[in-house]
């Protein structure tokens, strides 16, 4: 059997053997939506069609004409698959041998399931779009919701539902993503056995494809225990999709709506690190990405240092070593939060020397790099509102009170841009109990923004109380046509603060602008109901802010005090001064570098 090394799969259609594959088909065949296992076209796209309802596919077809085209190994096998099914994979091969199991794109599931499989696992992300960002702006459009990506996930489950094989395999799903099918209880619709949650490496997992292998009844939901340490966490050997390697898990800032936040705490082993970082280039891959939820822990996770003080050493000799791996071109940096750009100023410099060279992204107009590259990981900002941030995420920014997110956020923000890095901030609207007061709270951060000049590329979302968390029994908004003047008011504000510097990203702006003004505002104004006209209005600059502000429209925002860097860190608890670095400077009154009190000691004699 030979296989091309890239096609355009829309233009193939599969003939399909009623008797399967010649040699009876692999034991165990893993898979992932189209959308979710293509890299080629950068991370947007995979983001774009996690948003955009599948009646704007030709927006993506045009910008991309050669999104579907995909790579493949001799066996005709995926070349590459999201990180997710590259470990379920690795976890396999503990207990099964390699030509039982293999990792294949959808359109390719004919040619590896037959009368000899017993199981195809499907890892999914994000398959129904009922997350946060992705289901709010499909919506917003109306009439078909349903995201693209969502559209191909469904496609993949009804050719699975459809093979003749059917009833010898079990389905299994898994991947950050299977909560959605759990929560809205598609198992049938989707053919769809069980759900695990939680990780491959788990011995209940392999215990669960045994029997599935044994044809024994499945539970429809398993939950599966993370491992504790790091020896428990196991690294893709081949190549994964945007070169994802893990970094870290858990967080530890213990924000009650976040799902990554309930695994533990782990800082990976640098040397496991290298090694999939080597593995992806040997494999063809040209880009790394290490999947993290906050990257500034890393090196610092169980030391005698409290976590949020990075650890710069450490970070940069990371860093550096990945960049400067031969046959890696591009890295891209996942998620961070953002008080350590305040705690640590000189590691967000040093970052940005080592990893701007590398950075496929360009801000023409925003960045100072030679080259107009820049940094843009994702960090949450979710709210403006003290009061609100109390509830929902009172360590958001540790070292620093929560009394202090406002300023922590435009501190951070104004070190991170000084530095080219102009991140994708995520905000929550829509919160349980949020007032009108908080809403003004956050559209008062957002003009603080735009007047000192700051930029993030700002995606606000409504709130999904995402299962298991903390909040998943909360209610918040549930539909656009629930959400008030002011809630659209700040949606539509941090819209228009994206194109300030231009085309940032091309798919915002094309989705907002669409046809023309007058018959989105038709269409749009019956389905998110009267609410959004005027801010829609605001956004679309058909009537300036400022008239529409004296109008009574909009909400006009008002001036915020903020606390320096230096009244910041004047405000920590002293027992925290120890860990802060004086090469950065700013420290306060009466702080003794950490070699002086020594050095003082032994000159009192003690
Ligand atoms: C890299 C990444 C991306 C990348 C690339 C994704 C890709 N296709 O490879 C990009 C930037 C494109 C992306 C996009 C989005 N992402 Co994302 N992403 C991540 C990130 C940082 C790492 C994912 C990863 O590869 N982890 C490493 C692998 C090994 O972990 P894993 O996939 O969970 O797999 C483990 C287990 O789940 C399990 N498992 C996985 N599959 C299977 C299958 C079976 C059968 C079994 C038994 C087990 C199993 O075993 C694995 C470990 O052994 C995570 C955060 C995180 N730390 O996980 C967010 C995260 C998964 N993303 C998230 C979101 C919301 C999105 C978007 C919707 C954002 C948006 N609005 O645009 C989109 C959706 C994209 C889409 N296609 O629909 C959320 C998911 C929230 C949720 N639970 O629903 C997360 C958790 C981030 C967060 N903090 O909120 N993402
Ligand atoms: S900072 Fe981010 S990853 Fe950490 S707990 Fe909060 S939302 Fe979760």
């Amino acid at each position: 059997m030979s296989f091309p090394l890239k096609r355009q799969k829309k233009t193939i259609t599969p003939v399909i053997d009623p008797d399967g594959p010649a040699d009876g088909g692999r034991l165990i065949v893993l898979t992932a939506p189209l959308t979710e296992s293509i890299d080629h076209a950068g991370y947007f796209i995979q983001m774009a069609m996690a948003s955009l309802p599948i009646w704007m596919e030709g927006v993506i077809n045009r910008k991309y004409p050669k999104w579907r085209d995909v790579e493949y190994n001799e066996d005709g096998s995926a070349r590459y698959m999201p990180a997710g099914v590259r470990l379920v994979e690795k976890s396999l091969l503990r207990e099964y041998r390699g030509d039982d199991v293999v990792a294949c794109f959808p359109d390719d599931l004919h040619k590896f399931v037959g009368p000899r499989t017993r199981v195809v696992a499907v890892s999914t992300h994000n398959p129904l779009g009922v997350t946060f960002a992705a289901g709010v702006y499909t919506s917003i459009f109306g009439s078909s919701k349903m995201p693209i990506n969502s559209h191909y996930s469904r496609e993949l489950f009804a050719a699975i539902k459809a093979n003749p094989f059917r009833t010898n395999f079990k389905v299994i799903v898994g991947g950050s993503g299977g909560w959605q099918i759990i929560q809205t209880d598609t198992y049938e619709e989707l053919s769809i056995d069980c759900v695990v949650e939680g990780r491959s490496e788990s011995t209940d997992t392999l215990e669960l494809f045994r029997k599935a292998i044994q044809g024994e009844e499945l539970p429809r939901r398993v939950e599966v225990k993370h491992p504790l340490d790091r020896e428990g966490i196991l690294f893709p050997d081949t190549r994964t999709t945007f070169g994802v390697v893990e970094m870290t898990t858990g967080c530890g800032r213990r924000c009650k709506f976040c799902v990554p936040d309930l695994n533990p705490q782990i800082d990976l082993p640098k040397d496991k690190i290298m090694e999939a970082v080597r593995a992806n280039v040997r494999n063809g891959n040209k880009q790394i990405s290490l999947a993290t939820e906050d990257m500034f822990i890393w090196g610092q996770v169980h030391t005698d240092t409290p976590f949020y003080f990075p650890n710069r050493e450490a970070l940069v000799d990371l860093y550096s070593d990945i960049v400067n791996t031969p046959g890696v071109e591009q890295h891209v940096l996942s998620h961070s939060t953002i008080a350590p750009a305040v705690v640590d100023p000189l590691l967000i410099k040093e970052l940005s020397d080592v990893l701007l060279p590398k950075s496929p992204i360009h801000f023409p107009l925003l960045s100072s790099h030679p080259e107009k590259k820049a940094l843009a990981p994702l960090i949450g900002l979710e709210t403006g509102s003290v009061k609100m941030a109390k509830q929902i995420m009172s360590s958001k920014g540790v070292p620093f009170s929560i009394e202090d997110w406002p300023s922590v956020v435009l501190e951070g923000l104004r070190v991170l841009n000084e530095n080219n890095w102009f991140p994708a901030m995520t905000l929550i609207v829509g919160n349980p109990g949020e007032t009108d007061e908080d809403v003004m709270a956050t559209i008062d951060l957002i003009y603080e923004m735009e007047r000192r000049g700051l930029f993030a590329f700002l995606i606000p979302s409504i709130f999904t109380p995402l299962h298991d968390t903390r909040m998943a029994k909360e209610m918040g908004v549930t539909q656009t046509k629930q959400l008030s003047p002011l809630q659209w008011q700040l949606m539509m504000k941090c819209w228009k603060m994206n194109l300030r510097p231009g085309q940032y990203s091309w798919w915002g702006p094309m989705a907002w602008r669409v046809g023309s003004l007058g018959m989105w505002l038709n269409k749009l104004r019956s389905l998110n109901g009267p609410n959004f006209t005027w801010p829609l209005l605001m956004f679309s600059g058909a009537i300036s802010e400022k008239n529409l502000q004296r109008m009574g429209k909009i909400y006009s925002g008002k001036p915020m005090k903020v606390k320096s860097r230096k009244e910041l860190l004047a405000s920590l608890k002293p027992k925290d001064w120890q860990f802060l670095r004086a090469d950065n400077g700013d420290m306060p009154v009466g702080y003794v570098p950490a070699a002086q009190p020594q050095a003082m000691c032994a000159e009192v004699g003690l």
